[in-house]
């Protein structure tokens, strides 16, 4: 297996005992290996980066290795002032000390360390995990807050510019496959009405980052819940991990995409849509966790565009699954046929959900 040939490339003792596939990943492909030696064990993710979703892998890494350096040192120099042991991955290198393993097709695998006695969870369980969501995402903004944006690059060019993924809907839409998908169900015509009617809304963010109302800055990029772990000893946040989407952004992108997956207890694989809502006291713990830390960095501008960036988020990651879906499901990994176009009508469900509530989702951001 190759997974196994690879993980014993990087530096790490021991013998391999087994890698198996790990997570639930929608892009790359992950394992998790472990190294034993005559006294104790050794767990580590090794990941192979898709080269049709990241034509440039070596930025994510750059960008990992950035962003690694500069948390570390400021977790280890806040340590004895934090309220918890917060971790955060860090990159294995290989035995000749690279960051990375090129394989025989030109593909990038790497190593990171695997966090023990943490995880993750697919979909929110209850307010005080909302609440660590929102205060893992707040914290890891602050701490990056003085990290300069251009230190990065763009492992992802067009990530999270929405009228970009507008676009690639048309081009898609406008194939032979595009077409017959599109008109082979009730389904994918609805969807394609329902981002018809908010097309003119796709641009909200970007122009303001145009205008100069927001500004760039270090970003996750998928603060998703399941990208939130959660310490099994004390039940509280202690890591936010998948830095492969790490760039500069706006903040608003990861505040949309982290609302959006925690404040939908069905998930993004709801299987009744009718239980897809976007759940308001959901919504006031997370907001809640991430103001514990925002306050320092969030300005007035940035405030008065975080309704735009709930409901924007699901509208954009609904429009790049149906987009995948009518290109031929050639981005997003799909467990069965019609998987993406379910995803986005999910999606689709919670935007309309935000936007019947937005009056009280202003009210909680203390707009009125
Ligand atoms: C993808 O691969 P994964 O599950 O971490 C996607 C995110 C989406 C997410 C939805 C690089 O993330 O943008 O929000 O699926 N990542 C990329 O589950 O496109
Ligand atoms: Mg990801």
């Amino acid at each position: 297996m190759r997974a196994a040939l690879i993980a014993r490339q990087f530096d790490v003792q021991g013998r391999l005992v087994t890698v198996e596939p790990y997570g639930s990943g929608n892009v790359n492909d992950t394992y998790l290996a472990i190294f034993r030696t005559t006294f104790s064990e050794q767990r580590f993710i090794v990941q192979r980066i898709r080269k049709s979703v990241f034509p440039n892998p070596e930025a994510i890494m750059h960008n990992m290795r950035v962003l690694t350096d500069h948390c570390h040192a400021k977790l280890e120099a806040e340590a004895d002032r934090a309220d918890r042991i917060w971790q955060l991955p860090k990159i294995i290198q290989t035995k000749s000390g690279d960051d990375w393993v090129t394989d025989a097709d030109g593909d990038l695998w790497r190593a990171i360390s695997h966090l023990a006695s943490a995880h993750a969870f697919e979909r929110v369980q209850n307010p005080e995990h909302a609440h660590e969501v929102g205060f893992v995402l707040g914290h890891f903004h602050r701490m990056v807050s003085d990290l300069p944006p251009e230190r990065l690059g763009y492992a992802l060019p067009g990530f999270h510019v929405t009228p970009e993924y507008l676009a690639k809907l048309d081009q898609a839409a406008n194939t032979p496959l595009g077409q017959e998908r599109l008109n082979a169900s009730l389904e994918a015509k609805r969807a394609w009405r329902f981002i018809q009617e908010r097309r003119g809304h796709c641009a909200v963010l970007r122009s303001a980052l145009e205008r100069g109302e927001l500004k760039l800055r270090t970003t996750h990029g998928d603060p998703k819940v399941g990208n939130i772990m959660i310490d099994t000893a004390t039940g509280r946040g202690t890591a936010i991990v998948d830095l492969d989407t790490v760039q500069p952004g706006l903040v608003h992108d990861d505040i949309g995409d982290a609302t959006r997956s925690a404040c939908n207890p069905a998930g993004e694989d709801a299987p009744d849509l009718a239980s897809v809502i976007f759940d308001l006291d959901l919504f006031t713990t997370i907001y809640r966790g991430y103001l514990s830390h925002a306050k320092d960095f969030l300005s007035a501008a940035d405030h008065r565009h975080l309704y735009a960036c709930i409901h924007l988020i699901p509208l954009e990651l609904g429009l790049r699954f149906f987009a995948d879906y009518l290109a031929g499901d050639v981005y997003f990994k799909v467990r069965y046929p019609g998987h993406n176009l379910r995803r986005a009508l999910v999606q689709f469900k919670l935007a309309e959900s935000i936007e019947t509530r937005e009056g009280a989702i202003r009210k909680v951001l203390g707009e009125s």
